[in-house]
């Protein structure tokens, strides 16, 4: 474990676990990382993406220069072209905007197939089960676009709604991650209003005077790079600040291991308020959880059946449906 001064205290960090692709098969990842609930970055997890060899600043300049997105700071709508100029222009003093609201398949669908096949690591994909109830069900699992210059950030130290683990991938620059692990959370700071958000907005130079309980915390930390992906799993703490300028994109994912987070998040008093809602949603949400949980075993059992192809739409666990997608999309269209 290495340790850093800030100011009179010390902070632990420690390094995110780095596997390659080529030694970690998908059940392996599942029985190291998945289950236990532990993150680790992956070299090489999506070697076949076009998105590695097109996707720049000027790329998205020229191809959609013209489009109003939403980026980080107050609300603020800019064109594509004016971010990427002012994302170019971002340092470490002056840090630029940070794009993160662009849902791909509802915005820029067109983007697609430079991310096929889908990274296999982000599966299962219960998000996009038509068993979902609407509220939740996106056929990427909010696969968003990511794009920040030097000393940009992702606005908030957090971990994800509906205890869902998450996918980060890097396809340009550096970005640089620290994590907290959910031992940690007492030490955090929780928004009281949110839960889901931290008060700490510096993790660089911390006010360890204000937050003092975050010196017991311990930091992990790793730096992802093109072609590296992040797995960052469910109730981790974690904020993303750029190293150089940066593209990535992320992704969320259900599966038998967090359902049961899920289900309880879903169906919290705070959100539900009327005992029997809460009851029959549970209880809704049990069930299908219950199908899944066949459907994707039945896949892992009979991976090249027709079956399992079929039932790969009812909750995918790899990308052997590329087709798959195309339905989902036109079902979104329409
Ligand atoms: O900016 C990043 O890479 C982090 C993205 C993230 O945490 C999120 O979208 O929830």
């Amino acid at each position: 474990m290495q340790t850093e001064k800030a100011t009179d205290r010390t902070i632990k960090v420690v390094p995110i676990e780095r596997r390659n692709a080529a030694d970690l098969p998908y059940e392996k990842f599942l029985r190291e990382y998945v289950i236990p609930n532990r993150p680790v970055i992956i070299k090489d997890a999506m070697p076949q993406w076009n998105a590695l060899h097109r996707w720049t600043p000027e790329f998205f300049k020229s191809r959609f220069g013209a489009e109003e997105v939403d980026v980080t700071y107050g609300g603020v709508k800019m064109s594509m072209a004016a971010l990427i100029d002012a994302v170019l222009a971002s340092t470490a003093e002056k840090p630029g905007p940070y794009l993160h609201k662009v849902i791909i398949h509802q915005h820029m669908p067109q983007l697609l197939p430079d991310l096929s096949p889908e990274n296999a690591y982000g599966f299962p994909r219960r998000y996009c089960s038509p068993l979902m109830p609407k509220r939740f069900r996106r056929p990427d699992g909010y696969l968003k676009l990511l794009i920040g210059g030097v000393g940009g950030k992702f606005p908030l130290m957090h971990f994800d709604g509906d205890n869902a683990n998450a996918m980060i991938s890097e396809i340009y620059g550096d970005k640089e991650f620290v994590l907290f692990s959910p031992e940690d959370t007492p030490n955090i700071y929780a928004h009281p209003e949110t839960l889901t958000t931290s008060q700490i907005d510096d993790l660089v130079n911390p006010d360890l005077e204000k937050f003092p309980l975050l010196a017991r915390a311990v930091q992990y930390r790793g730096i992802i790079q093109p072609g590296e992906t992040i797995f960052v799993p469910s109730k981790w703490w974690h904020s993303a600040r750029v190293v150089s300028t940066s593209i990535s994109v992320c992704t969320n994912m259900l599966d038998r291991v967090n359902w049961n987070g899920f289900v309880a998040e879903s169906c919290n008093p705070r959100i539900v308020k009327s005992a029997p809602t809460r009851v029959v949603k549970a209880a809704y949400l049990h069930a299908i959880g219950a199908v899944m949980s066949a459907v994707e075993t039945w896949q892992k059992w009979f991976p090249h059946g027709a079956l399992s192809r079929k039932l790969s739409y009812v909750s995918p666990i790899s990308s052997l449906a590329d087709s798959r997608r195309k339905m989902l999309l036109e079902s979104s269209r329409s």
